[in-house]
């Protein structure tokens, strides 16, 4: 079985919370009525045949990030079709990912949520769809309220987490060929 982890980032209020209990528990609470608020779950999935358990934890700022353990980990980077503060966030969560990892490329999946609140959009799907063009990332518009496209990205994410391991195990194996190659004089 996989453990892989899985970060939910984004600006406070976009719906991170929600769709995590959303996806883990079945359940959305409306204004108001959030009870006790975990801020970690896990959940078995099976995906393509295969079993998974998904860590799930969700922060909004960086020095929480830098504190956990970041091997196998993807990040679902959420904002608020209704708000266009947490979406130009996006690109300041990719950026502060990207320096934490000394690397360009991670598994991530853009998140827009809050589908269901059409009549107060402001960000367009093809705007964010540009977004994503640009970082080579899946785009999904969610509503956790009405359990819209949640599963979908979660399982997205697993599925980049698997592409971008075999991607670099590939890598791994080929320098290893590399040096065997080249590595004349190296006794053992
Ligand atoms: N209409 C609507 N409200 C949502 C949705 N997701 C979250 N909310 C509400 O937005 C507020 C903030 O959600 P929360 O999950 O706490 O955001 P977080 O700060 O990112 O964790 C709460 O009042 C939620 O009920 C959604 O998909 N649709
Ligand atoms: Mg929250």
């Amino acid at each position: 079985m996989m453990l892989y982890r899985h970060i939910v980032v984004g600006k406070g209020g976009v719906g991170k919370s929600a769709l995590m209990t959303q996806f883990v528990q079945r359940r959305f609470f409306g204004d108001g009525y959030w009870p006790m608020e975990e801020d970690t779950y896990r959940k078995q999935v099976e995906i393509d045949d295969e079993i998974y358990l998904l860590d799930i934890v969700e922060t909004e700022c960086q020095q929480e990030i830098q504190g956990l353990d970041l091997k196998g980990e993807g990040f679902l980077i959420v904002y608020s079709i209704t708000n266009r503060e947490s979406f130009e966030q996006v690109t300041r969560e990719i950026e502060k990912i990207q320096k934490m990892k000394e690397k360009e490329d991670f598994p991530m999946v853009i998140v827009g949520n809050k589908t269901d609140l059409e009549k107060d959009r402001k960000i367009s799907q093809n705007e964010a769809m540009d977004l994503a063009k640009t970082y080579n990332c899946p785009f999904f518009e969610t509503s956790a309220k009405n359990n819209h496209n949640v599963q979908e990205a979660f399982y997205q994410l697993v599925r980049e987490l698997n592409l971008y391991n075999s991607k670099n195990n590939n890598k791994k194996n080929q320098s290893q060929n590399e040096n065997q190659k080249t590595d004349k004089c190296t006794i053992f």
